[in-house]
């Protein structure tokens, strides 16, 4: 790539496009394109394999399978929330008639802060839906002592998290087992892509049972329809897609550690910009490279941004807005500012920078050297204390 070429936040993993053609022979041949054929039915067993879990069902997306997680527990009323995600994930309570409660974030992790839910639990809350965002994962013991004790659902929006474990007094465990039900996604700009698609992980049969039901207009058979479900099903396409997915994902997660590392070591010691620090007792998956450029970096967060943008680097600021200033939550009690102080600083200060397995050195490098040289030019430009004590000083002597 030249030093011109944009860079983008991301860019889809794709297998050698030959390697895809045998999968596409054998959909022409027989002309199964959907509704639960076979590369389906291998794709789940192959991903249940893969993740350490027990039972899965694809979706067309994620916000699909958000919408029909919360519809196959019979959720309704208030569900706890965080504000610092993508808007799928309230859109998705917003679409089954919930009303989301927003809870402020735990400032190391960017994650719903368990401490905090406590208080905004009500009579009317049913359920928590937290995101293992950027894919650390949260607290789940302590969300789920909260759940016991109040006795609501947990589903987790892990639509980052695919392939993450987490140590357990018992062994490693996929981050999937928490909770009543884990959403993955498996958009293109996901470390694991199906071009678009998603997933519900659940514990067990019969909750799968009424998930394949209700992702097929709720059919049970040709004349039985038990529940107003809607129509979620992956396409022969993208399973057989995600089949092949597979046998690339863990040396392309190789990768990103590798670029994660590169850019940990050059960024190291630049003041007021913080990297996320690793999750102790959970694998990583690479998924996003966020920093957070705060007040004692010499400019803000969004001349950086522009800064890059003008040098074709599209860094993205995942996530801003908070979902709780969009026009649609802004007016909800748990939406006030005032509540939601490290989440809104999170917002104001993220910046996510390019990563993907095809990312050369020289092209991060790239990204490197206009942060550094943002770091340098601002610290130059900005007038030391001492100085400034003293114009004012003289200014108000004057
Ligand atoms: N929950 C959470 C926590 C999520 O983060 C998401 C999705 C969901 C739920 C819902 O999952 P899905 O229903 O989508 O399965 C993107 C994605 O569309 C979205 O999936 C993702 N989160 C979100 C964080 O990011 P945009 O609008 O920022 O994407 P876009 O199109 O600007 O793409 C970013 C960059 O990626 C582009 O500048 C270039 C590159 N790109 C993108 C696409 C789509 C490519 O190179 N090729 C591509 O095909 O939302």
């Amino acid at each position: 790539m030249s030093r011109t070429d944009p860079l983008y936040v991301t860019r889809p993993e794709l297998p050698p496009l030959e390697d895809f053609l045998p999968y596409l022979r054998q959909i022409w041949d027989s002309r199964v394109l959907t509704n639960g054929g076979p590369f389906h039915a291998q794709f789940e067993q192959a991903l249940c394999e893969h993740l350490g879990v027990r039972h899965i069902s694809l979706f067309t997306n994620a916000t699909l399978a958000l919408v029909t997680a919360l519809q196959s527990l019979r959720i309704g009323g208030e569900v706890i929330t965080t504000p610092y995600s993508f808007v799928a994930t309230a859109h998705s309570l917003m679409w089954n008639g919930i009303t989301p409660v927003f809870v402020d974030i735990d400032p190391v992790t960017l994650n719903l802060d368990p401490a905090k839910v406590e208080a905004a639990i009500t009579p009317r809350t049913t359920a928590i839906m937290p995101v293992h965002c950027y894919a650390t994962p949260c607290d789940v013991e302590a969300i789920q002592r909260i759940a016991d004790d109040y006795d609501l659902k947990v589903i987790y929006d892990a639509a980052h998290a695919f392939g993450v474990k987490r140590q357990a007094a018992d062994g490693w465990h996929s981050v999937l087992q928490n909770g009543d039900l884990s959403v993955l996604s498996f958009h293109a700009t996901k470390v694991f892509n199906t071009f678009e698609g998603g997933a519900i992980v659940c514990p067990d049969a019969r909750t799968k049972q009424r998930i394949d039901h209700l992702k097929n207009f709720g059919f049970v058979n040709e004349t039985t329809v038990v529940a107003t479900g809607i129509n979620g099903k992956m396409s022969e396409l993208n399973a057989a897609l995600g089949l092949l997915q597979l046998q690339h994902i863990d040396q392309a997660i190789e990768r990103r550690a590798t670029i994660d590392a590169l850019y940990r070591e050059r960024l190291a010691d630049l003041p007021g910009l913080r990297m996320l620090a690793p999750p102790a007792g959970a694998t990583r998956n690479h998924s996003y490279f966020p920093v957070l450029v705060g007040p004692g970096f010499p400019v803000t967060r969004d001349a950086l941004y522009q800064r890059l943008r003008d040098a074709g680097i599209m860094a993205r600021r995942y996530f801003y807005p908070l979902i709780s200033d969009f026009p649609m939550y802004r007016g909800l009690p748990s939406a006030r500012p005032e509540g939601l102080p490290v989440a809104r600083q999170a917002a104001s200060e993220v910046l996510c920078l390019p990563i993907y397995p095809s990312l050369a050195e020289a092209d991060l490098q790239r990204v490197v050297d206009v942060i550094l040289q943002a770091a340098d030019e601002g610290r130059r430009t900005q007038r030391p204390p001492a100085a400034n004590a003293t114009a004012q000083a003289v200014a108000l002597a004057a």
